[in-house]
């Protein structure tokens, strides 16, 4: 086979722009070019008519009504746990929790392990690329068990040092959590490679997916990763809905969250019987229509394909590095061997607030700060860093804006 052959079918991005009726829109007077899809992607039309629809046909409450609507609702919602299951690649609908988002999946477990599996003299390690959210559960963990916090240090390029990991999960080790890719420098993590060590000393593995989900095939099996979270918002669904995929056995060992409807199977003052997973992890009304959202979301990038999504945003990637970095002054922050679609850099001494501000009033949107990553930062010694992030509608076009855009704030600062 030749390389042409096994390369994915480039991306139709015009196409693919076409679905996202927010990038359209004027920003300043000026077209919008959406470079934050770190922090929050843009929603197809897909989507919106399926959140739209069911809300003005199936409206109902699930798992309890007899009548029609509530049949619908349930259907709808309990299908969308189906298109998650095939979305990871898990083996049931029993491994697919419905939470918030990644933050709430991270906190769940972390909840569990705190009643059960964690004491004092334990460890919890997570990496030195974490979000605060996959750092302070851990943290809170630690406090009310006595556990302790240990952490896998990054070289200077934004690589996880393995044999550092390797040193570090021992048979105190109760759980390793790490992301999949870092959303402030956008390295990718080796977790297969983890996982693997981890569980040769039979510690599991909680993977943060969500800067991994909208842009990578994920396969919970192959990885053999214990739990896997995930947000929708980040991966063209709606806000407020996530997944916590677990392996069954260790959903099964983990105490309930939170209490209330819908997580019971029985009810008495003296005792209280809880429902079958997933149930068990989702008291209360659930997102329906956030689900329903969040399906439209994995169908759509299903339907185009997460390898010539990766294939597009790695060659965006390449186009912004070599752009990036011809301009004088520029330093990337964030040179993994491995990287998704995440350019965070500095310019001179300009404050990222400040090629933020400029930038917006040139349409064009990037985070600045320092992405809820503080000890990334600390890490290279500075505050803050302006991060620009792909997504499948980006293109070099949007990567030419920055590049002009910086220009911009160059005359201005200089
Ligand atoms: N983990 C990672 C790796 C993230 O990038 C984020 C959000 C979260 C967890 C939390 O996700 P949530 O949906 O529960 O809030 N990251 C970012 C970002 O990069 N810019 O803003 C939020």
């Amino acid at each position: 086979m030749t390389a042409a052959a096994t390369l994915p079918r480039p991306l139709d991005v015009a196409s693919i722009r076409g679905d996202f009726p927010i990038l359209s829109r004027k920003v300043h007077g000026r077209d919008l070019v959406y470079l934050d899809s770190a922090n929050t992607s843009q929603k197809p039309t897909a989507v919106l008519d399926a959140m739209d629809r069911y809300y003005r046909q199936s409206n109902a409450n699930i798992h309890r009504a007899t009548h029609l609507l509530s049949e619908e609702a349930t259907r709808a919602y309990e299908g969308a746990r189906e298109t998650a299951r095939r979305f990871v690649n898990a083996r049931s609908t029993r491994e697919i929790v419905f939470v918030r988002g990644t933050t709430e999946a991270i906190n769940l477990v972390a909840s569990g392990f705190t009643w059960k599996h964690v004491k004092e003299g334990d460890e919890i390690l997570v990496s030195g690329l974490e979000h605060h959210s996959n750092i302070v559960p851990w943290q809170i963990l630690c406090e009310r068990t006595g556990a302790a916090l240990r952490v896998i240090p990054i070289d200077d390029a934004g690589d996880l040092i393995l044999e550092e990991a390797e040193r570090l999960i021992s048979p105190r080790t109760r759980l390793v959590a790490v992301s999949h890719v870092s959303n402030a420098l956008g390295t990718i993590n080796p977790v297969r490679e983890i996982i693997r060590l981890a569980h040769a000393q039979g510690v599991p593995v909680l993977v943060d997916g969500a800067q991994a989900a909208p842009h990578l095939a994920i396969d919970v099996q192959d990885l053999d990763a214990d739990f896997y979270a995930f947000s929708g918002h980040k991966m063209c669904g709606p806000t407020g809905i996530g997944v916590l995929y677990g392996k069954e056995a260790w959903l099964e060992k983990l105490p309930p969250y939170q209490g209330g409807g819908d997580m019971i199977a029985s009810v008495t003052f003296e005792k209280t019987t809880y429902n079958a997973l997933p149930y068990r992890f989702e008291a209360g009304t659930a997102n329906i229509a956030g689900g329903v959202g969040l399906a439209a979301a994995m169908d759509y990038l299903l339907g185009v394909g997460l390898d010539r999504i990766a294939a597009h945003e790695h060659e965006l990637l390449v186009y912004g590095t070599e752009r990036l970095q011809a301009i004088s002054g520029v330093r990337l922050v964030g040179t993994a061997r491995q990287k998704a679609g995440v350019l965070s850099f500095l310019l001179g001494d300009v404050h990222p607030h400040d090629i933020g501000t400029v930038l917006d009033q040139e349409g064009i949107a990037i985070r600045t700060g320092q992405h809820c990553a503080q000890p990334v930062m600390d890490r290279y010694g500075i505050g803050a860093t302006a991060r620009a992030s792909f997504a499948l509608y980006n293109t070099r076009e949007d990567i030419d804006a920055l590049v002009r855009g910086l220009a911009k704030v160059q005359e201005l600062f200089s």
